[in-house]
């Protein structure tokens, strides 16, 4: 029969991207690419905002898209500040409490309302999706942690697992029987500078195929975008230390927050708080003094100097 015959050949495509972190010039690089091939829905793993400063732009475009999106750790981050069970006056602060009021409320209220996962049956194929792992926001799982890989496949219903949170570039793993994807690093990926990595699960009568995609996207264009935004005169460091690593100096970044964990060690303060709940378990704080010092010898780096205020 015909129409039998049709639903046999259906192929759908399925676009899964994560890690945005409010890079709306990779989001619409992605996008761009996703108008000239016949997609039918869109998964967004979390983190959809909280590093770069455009998250309200990414937020809508992805309501547009009618995408499923799931919350990241990033989402909750913001999400607790509403709570404020904490003090933020810390300077480290300053730039999650930026972008935080840069949302418009829609879009507060879509971090909201996102989910903390989705189960989906696409044309025969059952998808969990998570940002961390199954059974939390915060954790990462890599490649490699076998233990983690076997207790989360172990019981799973779904036939593929979808992870992302870790900035790995994109790997898939099979495991008891089940697909593990990372779905990588859309936004801020250290790995492939200039390029937004996504992938394409093509699904046909339950069984898939996965394509990695690369979209190319403009640093320029970012660096004026960021430029514009209010967020160096806000707070320089942040921003300049994303920025530096988008652009492939991650090592600058990563030896700012080595060496300010060891200066908070020499005080003698705890880099978690000792009643740490939410955001706190896993996010290390530094003292003002420490951040301020460790900015005056990261700064000759800066590439986003911002207006003289
Ligand atoms: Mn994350």
């Amino acid at each position: 029969m015909l129409t039998n015959k049709r639903w046999e050949v259906r192929t759908i495509k399925v676009a899964v991207i994560s890690d945005i972190h409010g890079n709306i010039v990779a989001l619409e690089a992605i996008i761009k690419q996703l108008k000239k091939e016949t997609i039918d829905a869109i998964i967004v793993l979390g983190d959809l905002c909280n590093e770069l400063p455009f998250g309200d732009a990414v937020i809508h475009r992805l309501m547009e898209l009618n995408a499923y999106c799931i919350k990241g750790n990033k989402e909750e981050y913001f999400l607790e500040y509403e709570r404020r069970h904490y003090e933020w006056d810390n300077l480290q602060f300053k730039n999650t409490i930026f972008m935080y009021h840069a949302l418009s409320e829609d879009s507060k209220e879509y971090i909201r309302n996102l989910p903390f996962d989705l189960n989906l049956t696409l044309e025969g194929a059952t998808i969990k999706a998570v940002h961390g792992s199954p059974s939390s926001l915060y954790e990462l799982v890599h490649q490699y942690d076998e233990e983690k890989l076997e207790k989360y496949t172990k019981n799973l219903k779904e036939d593929i697992l979808l992870l992302g949170h870790t900035h790995d570039p994109i790997w898939t793993i099979q495991k008891n029987g089940k697909t593990v994807i990372n779905a990588g690093c859309s936004g801020v990926s250290v790995f492939h500078i200039g390029q937004a990595e996504y992938l394409i699960l093509n699904i046909h009568h339950g069984k898939f195929q996965i394509e990695k995609k690369m979209a190319k996207f403009s640093l320029e264009t970012l660096k004026k975008k960021l430029l514009a935004s209010g967020m160096v005169e806000n707070e320089k460091t942040f921003i300049n230390l994303v920025y530096l690593a988008l652009i492939g100096k991650k090592e600058i970044r990563k030896n700012f927050y080595d060496t300010g964990k060891r200066m908070m060690e020499q005080k003698g303060k705890k880099l978690y708080r000792e009643d740490a709940e939410g955001i706190f378990k896993t996010f290390k704080l530094f003292d003002d003094d420490v951040w301020r010092k460790l900015t005056a010898t990261v700064e000759p780096y800066f590439l986003l100097k911002g207006k003289e205020k």
